[in-house]
């Protein structure tokens, strides 16, 4: 058992105020603070851009943006009109209520005003990494039946639009362009659209957002999020993240994954923060400079950054002024306690794991600034949600006892459906009222969650979801592969390396050549965050008497372990 621990900060959000709120705490409390507590009627970006621009706060930075060619700022007025711009050009594109609007661009200041204009005017976006090849983009706008992309002059030679009919307009963000009936360039339309918009009010189960996230099985699935999210998304950013009026506030996520909208928009947006967005790759000198460049207070990271920035060594944190940072919290993947470790020594400061996942909407587990750190533990659930480990028949187990990660249904974030899925929705709820995570873990006696790993072959690399299947799908599309059975495999930076196991066809031979072609080919068609990194090939893959590969024989393999039961395995 681990006994060390952090002793706890003092933050906005103290002990009293935690243990008295998950006593009595009511998500009913905080909708009092939106708008539809009068009028029934709501939309997030109001109560995260329009509501501030309205008021005193008007002229504070909401945004502060940076990446290698670009530095610039914008008031919450400014990203109201902004934002507003962005709404009215969708709506001249004939944009209504519920329409799927895409971004697939690097992050700029435009694909933010896009991204809440998008939902502004009653659309549900979908955010896409930019490192997405043309299969990947093409799944997911199919399957959305997206009607507007919004993209870049680079990025759209990965759209393969002849194939998606739905797909009524592309908006090119960048340099002049010529246009078509199609394809229609954002400077031109941006800027003759008027900054005065007529928002759409929407219901509080209306959807506004649609991130597509990966399974074990299948293609990646649609997880839609409606307007109601806010109440938690505004009320972890004050818990959690510890937000206050003063705040600057850096979430390094893209918003091609769920952290990057949920609190790298949302959170900060709705308590009328400061948020630092910094384009670009990652790089420690950038990152160390944006810390001091705008005096962060709050920095939101990732296990696999931070084991990044170890790796380089305390000597750089020396050339920075990094006093500023007062909390740092972390997502995505497991925090080693060794990097918690590393955060006191360098920062002084304490590093807060927080869990939860696309399909949560909003942070679940979580150590706060008033709570004890137990290095290696995700922490506790947040009032108003309740958090079990459960066995595979739905009973809940006692402390110290491995299971699965189950919610308690009925939290505000919580998604609405998979899009056009309704069955893999289900999979989630086999247990009367709970919702199945896919990850396992133990409570301890104190009530800490610690994770184990996921119960499900999700691979979790650098803090992105990759399913094993579609990897697997895309590989056997190689004309020189027969078979293909992919696994995540441990990694010190990473958290995991995807591996792949290969079965050739006939007539051809394993090389260095054909491997590099394979990784090539996974690349472009998937993304570089779905390229194996580890290729193996071998005469035949264990399979079970249904023709499916056992992924679980090929982790065993791997890692030297015992097989276990192979009575389902064919001859
Ligand atoms: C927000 C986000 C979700 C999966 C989740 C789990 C892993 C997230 C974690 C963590 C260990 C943490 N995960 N937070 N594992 N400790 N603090 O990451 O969403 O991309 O959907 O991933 O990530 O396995 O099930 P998403």
């Amino acid at each position: 058992m681990n006994m060390e621990f952090i002793p706890a900060l003092r933050g906005s959000f103290n002990l009293n105020d935690y243990e008295n709120a998950v006593e009595h705490f009511d998500w009913s409390e905080v909708e009092a603070k939106f708008s539809w507590f009068k009028t029934g009627k709501i939309n997030i970006v109001h109560e995260a851009i329009d509501r501030h621009a309205l008021s005193t706060k008007k002229d504070k930075v909401a945004l502060y943006y940076k990446d290698e060619y670009r530095k610039e700022q914008f008031t919450f007025k400014e990203m109201m009109e902004m934002t507003n711009k962005a709404g009215n050009m969708f709506k001249k594109f004939n944009v209504l209520k519920g329409d799927r609007v895409f971004i697939y661009t690097p992050r700029s200041p435009e694909m933010y005003f896009c991204l809440l204009g998008a939902i502004k005017v009653g659309a549900i976006v979908g955010p896409l990494f930019e490192a997405f090849m043309d299969a990947a983009v093409y799944d997911r706008l199919n399957d959305s039946e997206a009607k507007i992309l919004v993209t870049t002059p680079e990025l759209v030679s990965r759209v393969p639009l002849e194939k998606l009919p739905k797909l009524e307009k592309i908006v090119l963000v960048g340099d002049e362009i010529e246009e078509t009936d199609q394809i229609v360039s954002f400077n031109k339309h941006f800027e003759e659209a008027s900054d005065e918009l007529e928002i759409e009010w929407m219901d509080r189960e209306d959807g506004m957002l649609l991130h597509y996230t990966s399974g074990s099985t299948g293609k990646p699935k649609g997880v839609l999020h409606v307007h109601n999210a806010m109440i938690q998304q505004y009320q972890t950013a004050q818990w959690v993240l510890d937000l206050n009026e003063d705040d600057i506030y850096w979430c390094t996520a893209d918003p091609g994954w769920v952290t990057g909208t949920v609190y790298g928009v949302f959170g900060p947006w709705l308590n009328g923060v400061t948020n630092v967005v910094r384009g670009g790759r990652f790089n420690p000198n950038d990152w160390y400079q944006t810390i001091e460049d705008y005096s962060v207070t709050v920095w939101y990271s990732a296990p696999t950054a931070f084991r990044m920035l170890m790796g380089i060594g305390e000597e750089l944190t020396q050339k920075f002024n990094l006093k500023s940072l007062r909390h740092i919290l972390s997502v995505g993947e497991p925090l080693n306690p060794e990097v918690v470790r590393w955060g006191l020594r360098v920062f002084n400061l304490r590093i807060h794991d927080t869990w939860w996942m696309t399909e949560t909407g909003a942070m679940m587990v979580c150590n706060y600034p008033c709570l004890n750190i137990k290095p290696g533990s995700m922490g506790k659930p947040i009032p108003g949600i309740e958090a079990a480990i459960i066995d595979d028949n739905g009973n809940v187990l006692p402390p110290n006892r491995m299971g699965n990660l189950a919610l308690k249904m009925g939290w505000p974030s919580m998604m609405r459906s998979i899009w056009n899925n309704p069955n893999k929705y289900k999979e989630y709820f086999t247990h009367n009222g709970w919702y199945i995570s896919g990850d396992s873990a133990y409570m301890d006696e104190d009530g800490y969650f610690w994770f184990q790993g996921r119960i499900d072959d999700v691979i979790n690399t650098s803090g992105e979801r990759v399913g094993p299947f579609e990897v697997e799908s895309k590989l056997v599309e190689h004309p020189a592969i027969a078979e293909a059975g992919v696994i995540g495999i441990p990694d010190p930076v990473q958290g995991m390396r995807i591996k792949a196991f290969i079965s050739l066809r006939e007539g051809y031979t394993p090389t260095s050549d054909l491997e590099e072609e394979i990784r090539l080919f996974v690349k472009e068609e998937l993304s570089a965050h779905a390229v194996p990194k580890k290729i193996e090939f071998k005469e035949k893959l264990p399979k079970t008497r249904s023709g499916k590969i056992m992924r679980r024989v090929l982790k065993a393999w791997e890692l030297d372990l015992p097989t276990g039961d192979l009575s389902t395995m064919e001859d």
